[in-house]
Formats: C-alpha cells, sequence, structure tokens
C-alpha cells in the first residue's frame, strides 16, 4: 500500500492520520514565522478570535499563498476525496498558535452542534499541517482514536482529558494530521516555552451548509483571480467580501407556540 493508502486506512479505522514531512521544515518553520507576523497585524484583528493564550486567525486563503500548497497538496486532497467525495471543496483555512503557558483546548467534534444525531458519513474532514513541531509538551493536537464512530455530536462530559484516552499526535515541522469531523479533539496545553503554530484547512462535502461555522471567511474574488486552477477546482464557495454575501441569513427564530 502506499503511504496515502495507509493513511486513508487508519483514518476509516481510528477517525485520523498522520502524513510525515509532506512539505520541508524549514518551508514550514518560515511559513509560521510570517503566521505570528498577521496575527500581530491590526488590520487582521477583525479575524481573529481566541485569547491571549489560543488564537485562530480566519481566511489564511487570502492572506499567504503558500495556504494553497498546503491545501491543494495531492496527498491531502486524495485523503479528502476518499472520504467526501470528488467534489469536495476546501472551505476554510485558519493559524492557529498555541502560546507557552496555554492550558488545554476544550475537547470538541467539529462542526456537529446543529445535528441531532450525527451522520453515519463524513461531512467533514479537518487537517492540521504542523508548521512548527508538534510535541506532546508544546500543544500538539490529540485524538481519542475511534471517537468518529460513536455517533455523538460532543464528547461525554466525563472523558478525562489527560486519561489514556487522549493521543497527543506529534510530528516535526511539515507534517500533517488529517481528522473526520466526528473524532474528539483539542490542542493539548503548552507546558514549553515555545509557541506553536498548525495551519488548519478544512475539507467539506457541497451539500453541507457552511453558514454554520459563525467566523469563517470567503475567497475573495481577486484571491481566486490568482489561484492556480487546482486551487480554484477547490474553492467552488461564492467569491465574495464578507460572510454575509457568501452564506444565508440565520434562520428567524421558531414561531411562539398556540
Ligand atoms: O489547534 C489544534 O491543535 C486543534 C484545532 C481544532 O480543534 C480544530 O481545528 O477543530
Amino acid at each position: 500500500m502506499s503511504a496515502v493508502e495507509d493513511a486513508i486506512a487508519h483514518l476509516d479505522q481510528y477517525g485520523y492520520c498522520l502524513l510525515p514531512e509532506l512539505m520541508p521544515a524549514e518551508w514550514a518553520r518560515s511559513f509560521a514565522e510570517r503566521c505570528q507576523e498577521l496575527h500581530a497585524d491590526p488590520q487582521n484583528a477583525n479575524k481573529i478570535s481566541g485569547d491571549e493564550h489560543y488564537e485562530t486567525l480566519f481566511g489564511m486563503l487570502n492572506l499567504d499563498d503558500r495556504t494553497w500548497a498546503c491545501a491543494s497538496h495531492p496527498s491531502a486532497v486524495t485523503v479528502a476525496r476518499h472520504f467526501l467525495g470528488p467534489k469536495c471543496r476546501v472551505v476554510e483555512a485558519c493559524s492557529k498558535p498555541t502560546q507557552p503557558g496555554a492550558p488545554h483546548q476544550a475537547l470538541h467534534a467539529d462542526s456537529a452542534g446543529n445535528f441531532v444525531r450525527v451522520p453515519d458519513i463524513p461531512w467533514m474532514i479537518n487537517s492540521m499541517w504542523m508548521l512548527t513541531d508538534f510535541t506532546a509538551d508544546n500543544g500538539a493536537t490529540a485524538v481519542v482514536p475511534g471517537s468518529h464512530r460513536s455517533r455523538l455530536s460532543a464528547p461525554p462530559a466525563d472523558l478525562d482529558v489527560d486519561g489514556p484516552h487522549l493521543h497527543a499526535i506529534c510530528g516535526t515541522a511539515g507534517s500533517l494530521l488529517m481528522w473526520h469531523a466526528g473524532t474528539f479533539h483539542m490542542a493539548r496545553g503548552n507546558r514549553s516555552d515555545t509557541v506553536r503554530i498548525g495551519l488548519n484547512v478544512a475539507y467539506y462535502p457541497r451539500w453541507f451548509n457552511n453558514w454554520v461555522e459563525n467566523h469563517h471567511q470567503p475567497v475573495w474574488p481577486e484571491t481566486f483571480e490568482r489561484m492556480p486552477r487546482v486551487m480554484q477546482s477547490l474553492c467552488t464557495g461564492r467569491r465574495v467580501h464578507t460572510r454575509a454575501e457568501a452564506y444565508e441569513a440565520p434562520p428567524m427564530a421558531p414561531p411562539e407556540g398556540p
């Protein structure tokens, strides 16, 4: 089996897979440095959520073209298409630094909050490019293997995040972690003295209503124009500047009962 076929089989069985060293480590580390500058730029403040420990900068497809090389990497796309179909798309890419002193992120599944019971087919394949080395001490993403088969939209409240169910997925800069959205996961706390930076790229099937993720940024028309064909073929959503233009309006509150 090829490395990608192995990765697909692993993701199918355990809910995640690791593709080590897909990009040169120095390339990834230099991209990580740029991510830090983008987080510090006041022009991007309206695209950032989180706090001083763990920030998410949305809209990376518009902010740094290296994002495209990650999002359209043939191994990543092969895995995403295997689970979501040939027409799946890249909907968002974000930079996620975990600062020294950060506590564990809350354990969660992705884009599952609107399901009463999650479907038994994948509704999203998520991914994390390690732009710095990921270690158990500096905030590596941790997963609960097999939890994608639970059909739960959120982890059981009593699951001990410091117990044996959580596996820290470690790798050198340039490696790629991919997971089924139903796999319970979190960024571990950062007990080291260096920042951990990941580039998160989210793949969705076209039937999914991406309005549910309320920070996602659309691909700008001028970004789309500059993209190579392979990246354009993965960005088939509306090319606009604001979320209001990209996604349908939030639903109205249900009418009062009699
Ligand atoms: O930053 C991480 O390691 C985890 C990211 C995450 O939980 C997510 O993108 O849903």
